[in-house]
C-alpha cells in the first residue's frame, strides 16, 4: 500500500486491488477472485471508469424494485465483501433487507470470515451459515441457501455473480438485481435488472438512490419499474463501448 505513489494517475485502482490482497490473506476472497476482478477492470477501462447513463438508468430501476419487494435479500460473495461490506449493510439498512453469503468456492472458514468482515461493519445479522436448503437444478455449491432468505426471498440483488446460479433463482420467479460490468456475461443478461457498472460505485449510489426515491409513493415506484427494458438497456452499454472505441481509435489517427 505504501510502494502506490500518491500521485499515481491509477492510483484508486491500484488501492482497490490492495483491499483485494488483503482480503486473500484474511480468507474472504480466493484467487480466483482476484481473475475475476481482473476481468471486471478490463470492462471497466472499456465504460471509461465512470458510471454511465445506462447504468444510473438500472440504479434507478433497482432502487424502486427494491423499494417495492416484500422480502429483499442481498447475496454476498468474496469480492463483494473484500470491496464494499459498509455499503452491503448500509443499504440493507435503508431498504430493511436480508444479508447472505452465498459463495461458489464455499467452505466454512471462508464463511466465518466474511460474516465476521460484515459483522465488522456494522451487520447486525448475516445469513448463509446455517439452516440451509438447496435450490433445484443447481450443481455448484450456490445452490446451498438460507431458508430465512434467498430461499423465500422475492428480490435477489447479487455482484460478480456466476450464470448458472442467476437462471436458476429467475427459474424459481424471482427478480434478480445483478452488479456486473461485463454486460455480455449470462448473469448480465439473463438477470432482471442488471447495472453494468464497477460495485464500489454502483453500490453507494443504490443507497443514495433508495433514500431519494423512498418519498414516492408506489404507483410512481411501479412505472419506474414498468419503464425499464433489460435488455434495451443491456444494448445501450454494449453500443456506448462500441462507439466510445470508435470515437478513441479515430482519435489515435486524427479524423
Ligand atoms: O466468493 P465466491 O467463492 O462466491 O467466488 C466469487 C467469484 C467472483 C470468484 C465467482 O463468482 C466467479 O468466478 O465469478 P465470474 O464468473 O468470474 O464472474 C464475475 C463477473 O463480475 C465478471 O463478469 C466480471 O466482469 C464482473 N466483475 C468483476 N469485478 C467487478 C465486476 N463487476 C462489478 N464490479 C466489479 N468490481
Amino acid at each position: 500500500r505504501n510502494l502506490i505513489p500518491l500521485n499515481h494517475p491509477r492510483r484508486d485502482s491500484l488501492l482497490i486491488r490492495e483491499k483485494l490482497v488483503e482480503a486473500l490473506e484474511n480468507n474472504i476472497l480466493v484467487p480466483q477472485g482476484l481473475i475475476a476482478h481482473g476481468r471486471g477492470e478490463c470492462f471497466d477501462y472499456l465504460i471509461g471508469e465512470k458510471t454511465q447513463d445506462f447504468a444510473e438508468n438500472a440504479i434507478n430501476a433497482a432502487a424502486a424494485t427494491l423499494l417495492l419487494a416484500k422480502y429483499p435479500v442481498i447475496s454476498v460473495n468474496g469480492n463483494m465483501a473484500a470491496l464494499v461490506a459498509k455499503d452491503i449493510v448500509e443499504l440493507s439498512n435503508e431498504v430493511n433487507c436480508k444479508i447472505e453469503i452465498n459463495l461458489f468456492y464455499r467452505d466454512e472458514k471462508r464463511v466465518k470470515a466474511i460474516k465476521k468482515a460484515l459483522e465488522d461493519a456494522g451487520a447486525k445479522e448475516v445469513l448463509g451459515d446455517d439452516d440451509l436448503t438447496t435450490i433445484p437444478e443447481l450443481f455448484s455449491e450456490r445452490r446451498k441457501v438460507s431458508k430465512k432468505g434467498i430461499y423465500i426471498a422475492d428480490v435477489v440483488l447479487l455482484g460478480l455473480e456466476d450464470g448458472d446460479r442467476t437462471e436458476a433463482l429467475v427459474r424459481l420467479n424471482k427478480k434478480v438485481i445483478a452488479i456486473d460490468l461485463n454486460p455480455l456475461s449470462r448473469t448480465s443478461m439473463t438477470a432482471s435488472i442488471t447495472i453494468v457498472d464497477n460495485i464500489t460505485r454502483a453500490l453507494p449510489l443504490l443507497v443514495k438512490k433508495v433514500k431519494e426515491l423512498r418519498s414516492k409513493d408506489r404507483i410512481e415506484l411501479e412505472e419506474i419499474v414498468k419503464n425499464f427494458d433489460n435488455k434495451r438497456n443491456l444494448a445501450e452499454a454494449i453500443k456506448f463501448i462500441s462507439r466510445r472505441l470508435e470515437a478513441l481509435s479515430e482519435d489515435l489517427i486524427g479524423h
